[in-house]
């Protein structure tokens, strides 16, 4: 079965009892992630960023390459698995405080959706294309990788986003 890549985002902004500071959570998830049947090809810096939505806490984040012959609702699921390893649960609250978010943005088959019990899973991520945190470290690993539903290489999706923003005083 063929390899496919991924671009894979992670979030964190709680402490873990262990890993301790969200930063250290995505090192110690980054590990989780190179292991068994996925592979990290290549992963960004970890970033501190301004908390979008109703959280007050920072995040870290950062997006990793993977290569893996799982498709994306195999990914998926292996990635809730990981969270749900470091204590992450489901409460309801979308967009609440997490000590770890694991996000599919881009794989190189193109545009993906599917529905099953647990929930759906569309590839691209539908709110990837706004967000600096996802935007930003993806640049500086796959920079040249084009979203297949606007054509636009992340580099033009960073631009575009920088460029509708009034620059900070
Ligand atoms: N789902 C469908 N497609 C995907 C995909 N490509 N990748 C479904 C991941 N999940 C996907 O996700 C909700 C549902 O989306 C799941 O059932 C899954 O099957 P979730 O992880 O349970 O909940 P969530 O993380 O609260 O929702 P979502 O939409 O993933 O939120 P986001 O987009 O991750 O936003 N501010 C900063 N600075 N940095 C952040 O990382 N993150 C969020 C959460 C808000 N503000 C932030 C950050
Ligand atoms: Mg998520």
């Amino acid at each position: 079965m063929a390899k496919h890549r991924y671009l894979v985002a992670l979030g964190s902004n709680m402490r873990h009892p262990r890993h301790g500071a969200p930063r250290r959570v995505l090192a110690a998830a980054l590990e989780a992630l190179d292991h068994g049947k996925l592979d990290v090809l290549s992963a960004s810096k970890v970033i501190e960023t301004p908390p979008l939505g109703h959280s007050r806490r920072r995040y870290a984040n950062a997006v990793v390459m993977v290569r893996t012959k799982l498709d994306p609702d195999a990914l998926l699921g292996k990635l809730h698995k990981i969270e749900h390893r470091f204590g992450r649960r489901r409460l309801g609250q979308a967009w609440g405080a997490r000590v770890l978010d694991l996000d599919i943005v881009l794989w190189n088959g193109g545009a993906w959706a599917s529905s099953n019990g647990q929930g759906d899973c569309i590839v691209p991520h539908p709110a990837f294309r706004t967000r600096p945190f996802v935007l930003a470290p993806a640049a500086t690993i796959a920079g040249s990788w084009r979203d297949p539903l606007t054509g636009l290489s992340i580099y033009q999706l960073l631009a575009r986003l920088t460029k509708s923003r009034p620059a900070p005083r």
